[in-house]
């Protein structure tokens, strides 16, 4: 059954998965050995993160060649093998396609430097201020000036990410050939899944200095951004009515995704968008510390919700991915309601119109990392940031908090198996270090126990599949400005939905505005929950309830 629809991704950060050959670092052969308990989960897909050859300055989004496997992590036939296997049990694989750069280690772009002027125009090129100033100010995402220089050229090179990512230029015909032909490389082997990393910032509009802010309104959801995906979709993946496929929208407004993920628009099936993970920034800053904005979430998932419905278009809904800090050390409770708050967190989002990603670890409650000096991290972005927010006159101690709440590292330790030596998860010295909570918060202790996370999160992927409502129905928002509780309705053809949750330790009172005359409780977070139009709920307690078509 491969309704996108119907189905839950699961996201393998392969890195840190499972080691299978002994070297502290996950694999694809550690994938294929944990399958199994991917299957009691009961997922559809795994996305994997890119698994191709790279100097893993950005944990492989610093691709330098797009159709092999880098042979730290194993070969093209464990990638078959894999895929193989996970056929076996109803799982599809679905891949990374970084296609708005490339590792500057990529042939296109040794080629370019080497004076290959075919392939120069591969990438993006600009000349500087005569007083040795960069094209424009323009930042990159992780801190600095988006330019480099090449002295050889005398020119600069965009890279709206690590030096070490050089930006294509998609105005290049050939650019976007050479990328196709990798989506076709990867549909040969069976493929049937693509995840576009950064797919909205390929399409580049002026190079104009930003005055406003970081220049990211010049290239985001830029001007070609849908006749490029339209085009990529045609010659590709648009030919297989069985691929899904999900663009990672940095930025990016709901009025560009009603097309990006339209039913009928040609370009992806599905998009993920950040502005609900913003709630504890200020504005686009996110090395600050301020408590997250409830409303403010709610505004954003519910508005997102209906806009996408009304526009028929798909969402990808998630609270986690390898970018993101841990949802429950986020927004939920790391201590006395570790489990409700984790369980809670769950339904909200796999009761939402929309297909759910769940990010390995999440499904057992993992939390932050936790790490305490500098030498504990790995992630580029964290590290610069450290030293960005020192020179800004930060106090060590103050960097160290910041990190702690946001750092990317903190979704990247390893996955807890059990609570033996480094989690289970390899027998070497790992990459970077488990969290120590492993002892107390592993899968080992959790599949089979009916009142685990895990179990909770087992039983919300298979509503999904046994109740139409859930993945068809319609969205409506209940009491939307209520302080504390996040409440939504779902229809379908007389079916009926309602789903409430307590997202604070405090309890509440609340009353139903929907009339529960006939509903019964599908899931909760309590033992004894029970239907009813005045709920006192209990912290973060969680309440699915179900109508059937009359
Ligand atoms: O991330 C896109 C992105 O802009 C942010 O998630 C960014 O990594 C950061 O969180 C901003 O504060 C994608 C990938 O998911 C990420 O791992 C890569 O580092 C990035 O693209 C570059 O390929």
């Amino acid at each position: 059954m491969y309704d996108f629809r119907k189905s839950v991704v699961y996201q393998c950060y392969f890195k840190s998965f499972f080691d299978s050959n002994g070297d502290g670092v996950g694999d694809l052969g550690g994938v294929t050995a944990k399958l199994d308990y991917l299957k009691t989960l009961g997922v559809d897909y795994i996305w994997l993160n890119p698994f191709f050859p790279s100097p893993q300055r950005d944990n492989g989004y610093d691709v330098a060649d797009y159709c092999a496997v880098d042979p730290r992590f194993g070969t093209m036939a464990d990638f078959e093998t894999l895929s193989q296997e996970a056929a076996k049990r109803g799982i599809r694989l679905m891949l990374d396609m970084v296609f708005n750069h490339t590792s500057t280690e990529h042939e296109w772009f040794q080629k370019a430097l080497a004076g290959d002027k075919e392939y120069e125009d591969f990438y993006i090129w600009r000349e500087g201020g005569a007083d040795g100033t960069p094209p424009n100010n323009w930042e990159s995402k992780f801190g600095g000036n988006a330019w480099q220089y090449v002295p050889e050229k005398g020119k600069w090179y965009l890279h709206l990410f690590d030096p070490t990512q050089a930006d294509l230029n998609w105005e290049n015909p050939r650019v976007r050939q050479e990328l196709q032909k990798v989506i076709r490389f990867w549909m040969d082997k069976g493929v049937k899944g693509f995840r576009f990393d950064v797919v909205n910032l390929i399409s580049k509009g002026s190079y104009k200095s930003d005055d406003q802010g970081d220049g990211r309104r010049f290239y985001t959801d830029g001007p070609r951004i849908h006749e490029f995906l339209h085009e990529l979709s045609a010659a590709t993946f648009g030919t297989d009515a069985e691929i899904i496929t999900v663009g990672e929208m940095s930025s990016t407004s709901m009025e560009n995704c009603y097309r990006y993920a339209g039913a009928d628009t040609g370009e992806l099936s599905m998009v993920f968008s950040f502005h609900h993970l913003k709630v504890d920034f200020v504005g686009n800053e996110k090395w600050v510390l301020v408590p997250f904005d409830f409303l403010k979430l709610k505004n954003i998932l519910f508005s997102w919700q209906t806009g996408m419905s009304d526009h028929n278009a798909w969402n990808a809904v998630f609270w986690c991915n390898h970018d993101q800090p841990r949802v429950v050390s986020r927004f939920g409770d790391e201590g006395e309601y570790w489990a409700p708050s984790a369980k809670m967190l769950g339904t909200v989002v796999h009761c939402l119109r929309g297909t759910p990603y769940v990010y390995q670890g999440e499904e057992i409650g993992m939390t932050n990392a936790g790490f305490t000096s500098l030498d504990q991290y790995r992630d580029v972005e964290s590290i610069n940031h450290y030293h960005i927010l020192r020179a800004r006159g930060l106090h060590e101690d103050s960097v160290y908090d910041i990190l702690r709440v946001h750092s990317r590292d903190n979704a990247r330790t390893p996955m807890q198996w059990d609570a033996s030596a480094h989690g289970g998860f390899t027998t070497a010295e790992p990459w970077i270090s488990v969290n120590p909570n492993h002892t107390r918060i592993n899968a080992a202790a959790q599949v089979g126990d009916p009142d685990s996370v895990f179990t909770h999160y087992q039983k919300l992927i298979a509503l999904r599949k046994q109740y139409d409502v859930i993945a068809y129905g319609d969205f409506a928002p209940l009491d939307q400005q209520h302080p504390s509780v996040l409440a939504y309705t779902r229809r379908l053809n007389g079916e009926q939905l309602v789903v409430v949750n307590n997202f604070y330790r405090t309890e509440t009172d609340w009353t139903c505005p929907v009339d529960l005359d006939g509903f019964t409780c599908l899931l909760s977070n309590y033992p004894d929950s029970t239907v009813q139009t005045k709920l006192h709920l209990r912290p973060y307690e969680s309440l699915v309830l179900h109508r059937a078509a009359k």
